[in-house]
């Protein structure tokens, strides 16, 4: 019987019964696999019997957490990488070839820009990144050679969404295939398979990991897609996850829906307090009605997470002045995690984006990320309440800064 994702975040993938009973599961740190002979190594490479051979190919602590994680999104499969980076590179470089082309949401996280950037300079494999609003606006940069379309949702840093089930709709006409990051979502808000995407993908370094102390990365899709990737371009590019790092992940997965619930319930304060603070220029939450893009969080998101981008009063100078200020927040990039992060997207995940493209992605100069943490909301607000009024007596005046 299917069970609710709160129970499957700590029992799927995992049963005791097979390891001694440990509650938790055993690591595996192991580089290879002893066979009994050289007829069922012969036979394992051949695909002919179950079994482990080389970590790189596959191992039982990663092979727990893969599992988990397809039960979450709800697909057949999952793929454990190092990173995130190496879980789009494998899923990119995987489905395309010389000649073809990639759809892209207009905004994706700086090193998927810088991937796609590579990509076409040394492959010629060509892409697009446009906004994924209108249907037919998108229906005219398809191709005959377009073989994905790629898209965040939310779009890091401008929290811009994009309607999982009108894009796959489109594709389905066309024939190609969808993947999702949803790093920003988690399956515990968002499953873009149900909305009949083909593939998600996730930095796992965030709220899956939860924690700050792993870099890593997940797909999830059907059985064939994830055989294909892992035979092709997980295998021999190898950007394998360890066997410590996949606990960590199986780990952290347990508490996924009690730290997405307070994730987004600090969130939604700290959204509403930066709204009336007259140095915050825009707020951009997913959870705000008044946020352009709400009816899509409403039809897609079970909750509008932890994320929140604004833009203050001021320019590139005042927004660095003001994040400097924090005293409890820290600087830093990455998401995700119990502390609250503050980060100047223009100058550091999206400073490889250059100045052109992140005017077209929305990305201002006064634009600060904030991945609203577990502490307190109180005192995350205070933090941020200081700073702001620190910033706006510090010379600053309202007329000088619009
Ligand atoms: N996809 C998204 C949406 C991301 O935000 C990131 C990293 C990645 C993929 C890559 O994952 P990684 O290889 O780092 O595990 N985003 C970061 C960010 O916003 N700040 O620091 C890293």
């Amino acid at each position: 019987m299917k069970k609710r994702i709160e129970t499957e975040v700590i029992h799927s993938g995992y049963s005791s019964d097979q390891h001694h009973g440990a509650l938790a599961p055993p690591i595996y740190p192991t580089s290879t696999f002893v066979f009994p002979n050289a007829e069922t190594g012969e036979q394992r490479f051949a695909g002919e019997q179950e079994g482990y051979i080389y970590s790189r190919l596959g191992n039982p602590t990663v092979k727990m957490l893969e599992e988990r994680i397809a039960v979450l999104e709800g697909g057949e499969k999952g793929l454990a990488f190092g990173s995130g980076m190496a879980a789009v590179s494998a899923v990119l470089l995987g489905l395309t070839k010389t000649e073809d082309h990639i759809l892209c949401s207009q905004g994706v996280y700086g090193c998927t820009f810088g991937l796609l950037q590579m990509m076409e300079e040394k492959y010629r494999i060509h892409h697009d990144l446009i906004p994924m609003t209108d249907p037919e606006y998108i229906e005219e940069h398809i191709h005959p050679n377009t073989k994905v379309i790629f898209i965040e949702t939310p779009i890091n840093p401008t929290m811009a969404l994009v309607d999982l089930e009108m894009i796959s709709q489109i594709a389905a006409k066309h024939k190609i295939t969808v993947v999702v990051d949803n790093t920003f979502s988690t399956p515990y808000l968002q499953r873009p398979l149900e909305h009949g995407c083909h593939i998600v993908i996730h930095s796992a370094t965030k709220y899956i990991g939860g924690h700050g102390d792993v870099v890593a990365g997940l797909v999830v899709s059907d059985a064939e897609t994830i055989n294909f990737l892992a035979s092709t371009t997980q295998k021999d590019i190898g950007g394998i996850m360890s066997p410590f790092d996949a606990w960590l992940l199986l780990r952290g997965l347990k508490t996924l829906p009690i730290r997405m619930d307070r994730h987004c319930d600090n969130a939604a304060y700290i959204n509403e307090k930066l709204k009336q603070h007259p140095m915050v220029e825009e707020v951009a939450y997913p959870g705000d009605p008044q946020f352009r893009d709400y009816m899509i969080a409403e039809k897609q998101m079970d909750q509008p997470g932890g994320l929140i981008s604004f833009k203050i009063k001021g320019d590139k100078k005042d927004a660095q002045r003001f994040i400097n200020s924090m005293k409890l927040i820290k600087i830093a990039v990455s998401l995700g995690d119990a502390e609250t992060l503050i980060q100047h997207p223009a100058t550091m995940t999206h400073a490889v984006v250059g100045e052109e493209s992140r005017a077209k992605m929305g990305i201002t100069d006064n634009m600060i990320r904030i991945s609203v943490g577990l502490e307190a909301k109180e005192d995350i607000w205070a933090d941020l309440e200081r700073a702001l009024e620190l910033y706006s007596n510090s010379g600053m005046t309202e007329t000088e800064t619009v």
